[in-house]
């Protein structure tokens, strides 16, 4: 990296430093281990530095003679706010008073849910493609959209229904998007979100993008990433998160640990006890919560994106939860899983955890239970209907809109894509 042109380096390194460090011991720190290379190098930086000086690098004291001395700690902090049968752990955010809010909570996640038993029933019956389920995870999703400001920009991977319904996105908008028809992707009331990302971790670098452009123009909004466990494994994670921690960009990334990546366990996809703890490395403060406790996915969310958008950079949030489903309407989990394993997953589901607080507190009963389950399955319908009524896009969309002009071989696919329309 050329950090003599680099004006967003420049702007956070004091004055006054150089590359030997301020003091004698920074200096033999610098030059002692391997003088020669160091010194070349810094010749070679000399006319640089002396514009953009770089930062000292602060030299541990010796240790004695074949000892080590620590010197960096970590701690990852877990939080939640409910136990899983809905009861408070402690005192409770102050948003959590706001009843109206928790209830809009509480609907969007039954409306998520609903949307989803139905999405896996179309493609049943061969009005849908390949569709990955969401069951489980509705906190995590609702969550986060409940955290988030309408002017944020937001980067799902393929689950995160939830979010973007909380963010104005139409059912039918996600049916045409699993029927196969980019018109899915186009949000009119937040046409700066992402559509859903299917090659793993690439919404990634995007989103560090779309961070470090908000940055460049001082912009105080945010970028909120969803990853997956197994996305995290991915090299564009890693290159992701390691630029939003050198440039402290205005990036959340939410780490949905699911506990599986298909058929891969979290415990065959890394030797990391927690996934949380990856972001040590990038230098970005990390936390794990409950995922499955909308209160405080809420709240860590919010906390996280209000620091961002404060300047104070990115953050990730590992959130717990479990994949209730298959992984799509392609996989069968019960051949790597077990019924205990996920007979215990439902004992803490989000849906009944959340309606259980509300229902204590005297803000939920059944007679609403039911009308919201009528008001669900009548908009499920309406767009169902609409979905199936809409006239299937010309095959000659999918080269329209790559290149101005079509080469031989594309003008070639898009001809065979013509006559195979015709035959089916
Ligand atoms: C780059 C890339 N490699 C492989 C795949 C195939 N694939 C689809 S989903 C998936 C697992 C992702 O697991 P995770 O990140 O935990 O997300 P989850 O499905 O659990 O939400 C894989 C490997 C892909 N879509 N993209
Ligand atoms: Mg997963």
């Amino acid at each position: 990296m050329d950090r003599s042109v680099d004006p967003e380096i420049a702007a956070h390194h004091k004055p006054g430093t150089s590359t030997t460090g301020d003091g004698a011991e920074d200096s033999a720190a610098v030059t002692g281990a391997d003088g020669a290379a160091a010194s070349a190098a810094a010749s070679a930086a000399a006319s640089a530095a002396a514009a953009i000086p770089a930062p000292a690098i602060p030299a541990p004291a010796m240790p004695a003679a074949g000892e080590a001395r620590v010197v960096a700690r970590f701690e990852i902090p877990y939080r939640a706010c409910l136990d899983r049968d809905g009861r408070p752990l402690g005192p409770l955010p102050s948003f959590a008073s706001d009843v109206e809010l928790l209830r809009r909570m509480y609907r969007t996640m039954v409306r998520a849910r609903t949307f989803d038993a139905k999405a896996v029933n179309l493609q049943r019956t061969g009005k849908l493609g390949t569709y990955p389920s969401c069951l489980g995870q509705e906190a995590t999703h609702v969550g986060v959209g409940a955290a988030m400001h309408p002017e944020d920009v937001l980067f799902t991977v393929y689950r995160e229904i939830g979010t973007k319904f909380w963010r104005g996105v139409e059912l039918y908008s996600v049916l045409m998007y699993w029927g196969g028809d980019e018109r899915g992707t186009i949000y009119t009331r937040n046409p700066q979100d992402f559509p859903f990302c299917v090659p793993i971790g690439s919404q990634l670098p995007q989103a560090a993008g779309a961070a470090f452009a908000m940055q460049i123009r001082a912009e105080r909004r945010c970028t909120l990433a969803f990853v997956g466990d197994g996305g995290t494994s991915q090299g564009a994670f890693y290159e992701a998160i390691n630029m939003a921690g050198a440039k402290a960009l205005p990036l959340v990334c939410v780490i949905v640990n699911n506990r599986y990546a298909i058929s891969v366990p979290v415990s065959q996809q890394t030797a990391a006890r927690t996934l949380a703890q990856k972001a040590i490395a990038a230098g970005i403060p990390a936390v794990q919560i409950d995922g499955n406790d909308a209160l405080i996915v809420r709240q860590v969310v919010g906390e996280a994106l209000a620091r961002a958008r404060a300047g104070g950079g990115p953050t990730i949030i590992e959130a717990l939860t479990y994949r209730l489903g298959d992984h799509t309407t392609s996989d069968d989990a019960t051949r790597y899983r077990s019924r205990e394993e996920v007979d215990d997953a439902w004992r803490a589901e989000p849906i009944a955890r959340l309606r259980n607080f509300l229902t204590a507190r005297g803000a939920w009963n059944d007679t609403e239970e039911e009308a919201l389950k009528r008001a669900c399955a009548e908009e499920i319908d309406a767009a169902v209907k609409q979905y199936l009524a809409t006239p299937k896009q010309s095959t000659d969309s999918m080269f329209d809109y790559v290149l101005a002009e079509l080469t031989p071989a594309l003008r070639a696919q898009r001809d065979e894509a013509r006559r195979y329309a015709q035959r089916s």
